[in-house]
């Protein structure tokens, strides 16, 4: 037990940005009391977080939502918060010259000023001492024959690359995967072959990000969790839950159970073990639930899926699975999935001098009323901004 608990602790769940800002759908963005004004006070909320759940030390950006004149201040703000900046996400799909594309764009010009941006992504790293870059393109097409879905991956390996030379002694960057939206037809990186192809070929400072709202219904993502740890290739999660497409909802409230096999599969392959580098990031918009809570919902509901894998007794797991013991290796998974191992977060948490409930903590605070009280007019987190 000494030895999960360990483990529970040395694990980080970095929050990102834009879940403290307001979001919605293309329908309706509903503007909630308290949001952020500017990407310091996005840090002071992703503080909170850390505070009452002592394993959320770093925070997302994303580029330009967080854009301001010194990053290194933001940076610097963000340690005084007791923070730190964590990946550096790219953002090459709001602007009116992505229409058809970013780095695969038919227009050099247009993936001149895309691949700019990635590099400009790099000094902010540099500023801000990130070590990790997140690229995710929305690049793609609509209908068949609109353009050369070959020579786009081309483009794309010419601009990868560029960006892969760019990057410091300690820096990586991650490729995000995405079957579908905004692109309908064919997206020019749809899934983690893609990702990963590219990433081999690249080297060792290039590994695939999965998000977990990111794949068809019904997709097996401990399996793709389980190759990419084995091939060294797992850089990373964008934890959210979806239903039907890229939801975004908090991670672990729609399949926890998915969650916790997921988890399983990064426990056997060593991904929380020190120095695997295999980032736990949440992806997520809190559009109708208040944002301070949500993110500490899905925080606790990563560390809970954690613990049961942690709790699954691989020894005995081993020796059904070595005896072909069918039903005996299921009980053994379902029997840690099935533990409540909330008591067990509780006490960790006072062993560590925080409250045992970090959400009733995080509500008696009296933080919302005070960010409600001082700030108006919050920001909306990016989308259609
Ligand atoms: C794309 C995505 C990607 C973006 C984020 C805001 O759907 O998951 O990670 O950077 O959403
Ligand atoms: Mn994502
Ligand atoms: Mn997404």
């Amino acid at each position: 037990m000494t030895d999960i608990k360990a483990t529970l602790l040395a694990q980080h769940i970095e929050t990102p940005s834009w879940a403290y800002g307001n979001s919605g759908t293309r329908f309706k963005v509903f503007a909630q009391k308290g949001v952020p004004r500017d990407p310091y006070e996005k840090l002071a909320d992703a503080a909170q977080v850390h505070a009452y759940t002592g394993i959320a030390p770093t925070v997302a950006l994303h580029i330009p939502w967080d854009k301001v004149d010194d990053y290194a201040d933001l940076a610097r703000h963000a340690r005084e918060l007791g923070v730190g900046i964590g990946a550096i996400n790219s953002n090459v799909f709001q602007d009116d010259d992505y229409m058809l594309g970013s780095v695969t764009h038919p227009s050099g010009r247009v993936r001149r000023k895309a691949t700019d941006h990635l590099l400009e992504c790099v000094d902010i790293m540099d500023a801000t001492g990130s070590d990790t870059l997140k690229l995710w393109f929305s690049d793609g097409i609509n209908y068949p024959g609109q353009d050369d879905i070959r020579a786009r991956q081309d483009r794309l390996a010419e601009s990868l690359a560029e960006v892969y030379d760019r990057l410091g002694g300690g820096q990586r960057f991650l490729l995000e995967y995405k079957l579908f939206e905004p692109a309908f037809y064919a997206t020019d990186v749809p899934d983690w072959g893609t990702a990963y192809a590219h990433c081999v070929k690249l080297g060792p400072k290039a590994q695939v990000v999965v998000d977990t709202g990111h794949h068809a219904p019904g997709v097996n993502i401990e399996f793709i969790v389980a190759f990419l740890l084995r091939e060294g290739k797992l850089g990373g999660f964008d934890f959210n839950s979806r239903f039907y497409a890229d939801d975004d909802l908090m991670v672990g409230a729609a399949d926890p159970f998915q969650l916790f096999r997921i988890m399983y599969e990064v426990v056997r392959g060593g991904g929380l073990d020190a120095g695997t580098g295999v980032a736990f990031m949440l992806d997520q918009c809190h559009n109708i639930e208040p944002k301070i809570p949500g993110q500490i919902r899905s925080v606790m509901n990563v560390q809970e899926a954690t613990a049961k894998a942690l709790l699954v007794d691989r020894e005995a797991l081993a020796a059904a699975q070595a005896e072909g013991d069918v039903l005996g290796a299921n009980a053994v998974f379902m029997d840690a999935y099935n533990t409540d191992v909330r008591p067990l977060l509780a006490e960790l948490r006072e062993e560590r001098g925080l409250a045992p409930d970090p959400m009733a903590a995080y509500a008696k605070s009296g933080y919302f009323e005070k960010i409600a009280a001082e700030r108006v007019g919050g920001q909306q987190a990016g989308w259609g901004a």
